[in-house]
């Protein structure tokens, strides 16, 4: 005999869970006890906002392909939480939200911190759903983590009544999970895509999602370069095809370069892996029309969800991207010059002005690029910033980039704390701006309880850098509502134990990165950027006045 909670703990270990990040409460304390029990094989890391365990969830299961279990209170906590389960959908990740629910018998009477779970992340969520019965825990946990993983991966919500954790039940506990095969192609798709690719003057391939094995990326890469054929990502995967490769072309992303979006537009058949067809990657789907591309478009999916969502695909395959990858043999036609030109504009799109700002982030990157490990993990949340760890990167084969398509501000940080607790060994660095970081900066104390702490870069420009330029674009030189009074990073850094310091030329970064690199703490380095320094080819005032000449908010 055992209780809900116990049952519940029970099921997640013989699934595999090995850590949870979260906030307690009161709706949830039997799951609390029995991890009590379970210590050192499922570890609960205890958070400082839901926002951030839920971010560090989302980011888990990005980085492990293992859903991310985030465990919160009804109400309150699950609202704080929500930001992690969009970014999770929107980056097609698996998580599974974990939430304390009022008893069965008062629900529906609006009772203390009562929440309708499968209305409010029914349209958020890849699957909510409340368990009733102490019974069918292992049932329905089993689901959640099928569904978290399979198809599209995506974020599960399970509500969890507090009289059903304390129930007692008889029902045994999960022995294991699920071993789900990846839908394959079949041979008759296979081919007519190879024929469609070897009629193409300019074909492309668009890879997306974070579900590769490394199995499955030898064997894309293996078709690509056999193929020579161009390949770009889709927004934020950049990390998912080796750089290094010379038939990878870019990123498909926020700002996205003119020679990616050249590629796109004049690609004649675009072969779309795994791909959900986002506003970013399709520039505000422009860049192929809707519903019916002018390019020929061939689109593998393994979710029936997705092929023909929003484009028509010439030829739609329901299929895994690694089971697809597998399948594909090399096809030759003579478009070597379209893939030279584009990796050439690639390589070209590194070269950047002197930046006009105490630290000048061009130069931060090429030393960057220079001195991380090869299997560093860069992460980031959402401003101007971002532009530097997503476009001034290489990422080889084991180099990983967690950031979020949700474009959350906060994810940066708790998104490294959680690829510290995944991989200690490994360096990781959080660039943050100095919004970005104040969205979630509590969770340097997790980190620092969870001996997890990475390097953080604050790249400190005093503005939402990114509001600002548009608000110069739109309305030039009426300031408001993002200029920011900032509190001092490192007095702040220093309090929560980290190595911290104030970086205010270029030539001192070197010397603080090493120090950054050896501190055994975790480190913050305050980056003085100009809020001139806006982008790495524009600057503010340019933007305002290219605003002006074009008569904007006259
Ligand atoms: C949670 C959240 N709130 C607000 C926004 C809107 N937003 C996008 S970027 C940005 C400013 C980011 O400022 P900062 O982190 O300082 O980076 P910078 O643009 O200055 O480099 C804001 C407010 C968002 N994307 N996410
Ligand atoms: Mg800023």
């Amino acid at each position: 005999m055992r209780n809900g909670g116990q049952l519940l703990v029970e099921s997640l270990v013989a699934l595999g869970a090995k850590k949870a990040f979260g906030v307690p409460g009161e709706s949830y304390l039997a799951v609390l006890d029995a991890l009590h029990d379970w210590q050192g094989t499922l570890d609960f890391v205890l958070c400082r906002n839901e926002g951030g365990a839920a971010f560090m969830a989302a980011a888990w299961g990005k980085l492990t392909g293992e859903p991310g279990l985030c465990l919160v209170t009804r109400g309150p906590g699950v609202t704080n939480a929500s930001i992690g389960v969009h970014t999770a959908m929107q980056d097609s990740v698996p998580m599974i939200l974990l939430v304390g629910q009022v008893a069965t018998d008062m629900r529906g009477r609006e009772a203390f911190q009562e929440i309708d779970y499968r209305a409010v992340f029914g349209t958020m969520a890849k699957w909510a759903v409340e368990i009733d019965d102490a019974d069918r825990i292992p049932e329905i946990l089993a689901r959640a983590w099928t569904t978290a993983t399979t198809g599209r991966p995506g974020p599960v919500v399970i509500a969890l009544p507090e009289d059903m954790l304390t129930a007692t039940t008889e029902a045994a506990p999960l022995l294991g999970r699920a071993k789900v095969s990846e839908p394959a192609p079949t041979a008759e798709a296979v081919d007519e895509a190879l024929a469609l690719l070897a009629a193409a003057e300019r074909p492309l391939m668009l890879m997306a999602g974070a579900n590769w094995t490394e199995a499955g990326r030898g064997a894309l890469r293996g078709f690509a370069e056999a193929s020579d054929i161009p390949l770009v990502a889709t927004f934020r995967f950049q990390d998912q095809f080796d750089n290094f490769s010379a038939v990878f072309c870019g990123e498909a992303g926020v700002g996205m370069p003119p020679h990616v979006k050249r590629l796109i537009t004049n690609a004649d058949v675009i072969l779309a892996i795994n791909a959900r067809f986002g506003e970013m990657t399709t520039d505000g789907y422009t860049l192929l029309s809707v519903p019916m591309p002018k390019q020929t478009l061939i689109h593998v999916h393994a979710s029936d969800r997705e092929i023909g969502k929003i484009y028509r695909p010439v030829l739609g395959i329901q299929a895994g991207p690694n089971a697809f990858a597998a399948a594909l043999r090399p096809v030759r036609g003579g478009w070597a010059g379209w893939r030279a030109q584009g990796r050439a504009a690639w390589e070209a799109s590194f070269e950047a002005p002197v930046q006009p700002s105490p630290v000048d982030m061009v130069a931060v990157m090429a030393h960057l690029r220079k001195v991380l490990p090869d299997n560093a993990i860069l992460t980031n949340g959402a401003g101007n910033f971002t532009v530097w760890p997503n476009k001034f990167f290489k990422f080889g084969r084991e180099a990983r980039l967690l950031a979020p398509q949700s474009g959350a501000m906060g994810y940066g940080l708790p998104a490294a704390v959680a690829a510290k607790v995944a991989c200690p060994e490994r360096v990781v660095v959080c660039f943050a701006g100095d919004g970005d970081f104040q969205m979630s900066c509590q969770e340097l104390g997790t980190a620092m309880q969870a001996g997890a702490q990475p390097i953080v870069l604050i790249l400190n420009n005093g503005i939402y850098g990114t509001i600002r330029a548009h608000q110069e674009r739109n309305d030039p030189g009426r300031v408001s509502g993002t200029t920011m009074e900032n509190p001092d990073f490192t007095m702040l850094a220093k309090a929560y134990g980290y190595h911290a310091e104030r970086v205010e030329r270029t030539e001192d970064f070197p010397a603080a990165f090493e120090r950054a690199l050896a501190s055994r703490t975790g480190a913050v380095l305050d980056l003085d950027i100009s809020p001139e320094a806006l982008t790495p080819r524009q600057t503010l005032s340019e933007i305002r006045a290219a605003a002006r000449k074009a008569g904007a908010g006259a």
